[in-house]
């Protein structure tokens, strides 16, 4: 295949976020954008001594504008680079948990090294909106900090890309291997049987249908027009005999409905966003009850663009994600994948403690990483061959405040996985008592055992980026000087900044937000998001613990206010950024 050089130089900003690349569409679609970013990526992987000579390289995303184009381009710089097989989903589709999937079970056997997903996740997609893209190692997980670093690197000093550009623009609709020629070709396959095949090994399936053929149950799956649509289709209605129609939104549209939709274009599976879900569950966007005028479904959920994300919700419902995490890991003996026992589990360092409290009742490891899934890799690895003369903290559960659940089956948070690890846990259940059980009844139950950690996320959007990162340097300034006075009527235990050593290679991450924990274990925590496209956003997440003899049923915004009227006098928020309003969020 013949290969052209061609000349170009660097173009500023191109440094990964929390999770990949993540720019306005039109930037990446400007003259080489994406073809620097690309060749930047193989440079590093070259200079890693990555097997890009030869390999066999994912390239897929979840639907949105511009993919199509994008993925062209990337397979003939792929061949240009050395790769001998490029490997793609049925309409260049593949969610971010099943790439992760095809990477580690497909690429089985091969020298497989990695993936792109061509995804800003749950922001919105258009032309006028933001597009992202993300390489992804041969564990199947996002690359670690060291790996983005180099990436930024080669962007600032990358003179020259290479393109196989006499390729022409290859048919990606159906499953079909295109033999290119000098050992090179595309092999496209359904893009939801490796996620589906790993899946099966993770639940019991039968016992699952079991539960939705229940005749009291059922359910609703809001895709918001990402990629979920076909494994929601598949897995859920075909697999597991949903009646048709559970799966909502389930065309993967390029701009996941746009301004037309309810949600604005924003596949973000949350209380302020699924608005056609949480209506539907009976709930108003505060997670409070509502009068409704149709049968609620006894199961709800919704999954985001690219379907790493999930939010769980029973009849007006919301289930936390926090409390997501730990209820999945306190009932993780009703999930087959964890049979033998579940060695370790992790979560953000903002997401509640609630993981926590069940990790050290059940004597189960617990960590506590950065923002980003790329910070839960090495301890998932580090059961396999990777560091084997390390402890094994695997099997594994992990997860975020943000609407992220996931195990080790793959490298990613996974959306389908919560649901069906939901759905397992209420089929055992319900197997056991004889009559339904639902979310609801699980939470219920866990606090009484555990305790509640109540807990909101308020969003400060579109904030002037100097101001806000002038707020956070007053407070990292300050920080350690707070601890151990009384502050809002509280005593402050710890004031500090957020750092990170990586248990199993040593890293060290720092400045991952800045904390004020209290005695009694409330915290606020404050940090600048990492996905944003224009301006910065803060983040503010407040969390206040109830033991399981207190009262277990109050209203999460309403219990945490009086630390965010705490929190905005310590980061004088308001005279910093001018904002009074927040959008609280989980
Ligand atoms: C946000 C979330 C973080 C999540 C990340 C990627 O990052 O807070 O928990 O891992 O998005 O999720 P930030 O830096 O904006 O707070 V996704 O579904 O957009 O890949
Ligand atoms: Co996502």
């Amino acid at each position: 295949l013949s290969v052209s050089t061609v000349p170009t130089a660097p173009i500023a900003g191109q440094k990964p976020g929390t999770s990949g690349l993540r720019k306005k569409t039109k930037e990446f679609m400007s003259e080489n954008y994406l073809a620097n970013f690309v060749q930047s990526v193989f440079n590093t992987l070259i200079e890693m001594k990555t097997p890009v000579q030869g390999g066999t390289l994912v390239v897929s995303g979840d639907g949105r504008f511009w993919n199509p184009e994008a993925i062209q381009i990337i397979i003939k710089m792929a061949f240009a680079a050395g790769v001998s097989r490029v490997w793609c989903g049925t309409g260049g589709l593949l969610s971010t948990p099943a790439l992760s999937a095809v990477i580690r079970a497909r690429g089985k056997g091969f020298e497989s090294f990695g993936g792109f997903i061509c995804s800003a996740s749950h922001n919105p997609g258009g032309i006028n909106d933001d597009y992202g893209i993300k390489y992804n190692c041969e564990n199947g997980g996002p690359s670690p900090e060291k790996m983005t670093d180099l990436m930024v690197e080669w962007t600032a000093k990358i003179a020259e890309y290479k393109i196989c550009d006499k390729i022409p623009d290859l048919d990606l609709s159906k499953p079909i291997t295109y033999d290119l020629g000098d050992g090179k070709s595309v092999e496209v396959f359904d893009c939801v049987e490796d996620h589906l095949a790993v899946l099966k090994t993770c639940f019991d399936f039968d016992s699952i249908r079991g539960l939705i053929s229940h005749p009291d149950f059922s359910m609703t799956y809001d895709c918001m027009s990402g990629v979920q649509g076909p494994y929601a289709i598949k897995i859920v209605e075909g697999e597991l005999g949903a009646a048709a129609g559970s799966c909502k939104n389930a065309v993967p549209l390029p701009d996941f409905g746009g301004p037309e939709s309810a949600w604005h274009g924003h596949a973000d599976p949350n209380l302020t966003y699924a608005v056609e879900l949480v209506r539907d569950m009976g709930l108003n966007k505060e997670g409070l009850p509502i009068a409704s005028d149709k049968p609620i479904p006894k199961f709800g959920a919704a999954a985001d663009g690219d379907a790493d994300r999930n939010m769980i919700l029973s009849s007006q419902f919301f289930v936390s994600p926090s409390d997501s995490l730990a209820m999945i890991v306190a009932n993780s003996d009703l999930i087959p994948q964890f049979k033998d026992g579940l060695k370790g589990c992790a979560r953000s360092m903002p997401t509640s403690g609630a993981l926590d409290i069940v990790a050290k009742k059940k004597g189960i490891e617990c960590f506590e990483v950065p923002t980003g899934w790329k910070f839960f890799g090495n301890l998932m690895d580090s059961g396999t061959h990777y560091f084997p003369d390390k402890k094994t903290y695997t099997p594994f559960i992990c997860g975020e405040e943000s609407f992220g659940t996931g195990a080790d089956h793959v490298r990613e948070k996974d959306g389908m996985w919560a649901v069906l690890a939901w759905l397992q846990i209420l089929a055992k259940k319900t197997e056991k008592s004889g009559k339904l059980v639902t979310c609801e009844d699980v939470a219920n139950e866990h606090w009484k055992e555990y305790g509640r950690n109540y807990y909101a996320r308020y969003d400060y959007e579109g904030v002037d980026k100097a101001k806000a990162e002038e707020m956070m340097k007053m407070m990292s300034d300050k920080a350690g000087s707070l601890a151990g006075q009384e502050v809002g009527g509280m005593k402050m235990k710890t004031n500090d900044i957020f750092e990170y050593v990586d248990p199993v290679d040593g890293s060290v991450s720092k400045n991952q937000g800045i904390r004020y924990i209290f005695e009694d274990g409330s915290r606020i925590i404050f940090r600048l998001s990492g996905t944003g496209v224009a301006g910065a956003t803060v983040r503010l997440y407040l969390e206040k613990y109830e033991a399981a003899d207190g009262s277990l049923n109050q209203h999460q915004f309403e219990v945490v206010k009086p630390l965010a009227a705490i929190a905005l006098e310590l980061s004088q928020l308001q005279s910093y950024t001018g904002r009074e309003t927040e959008h609280i969020l989980n």
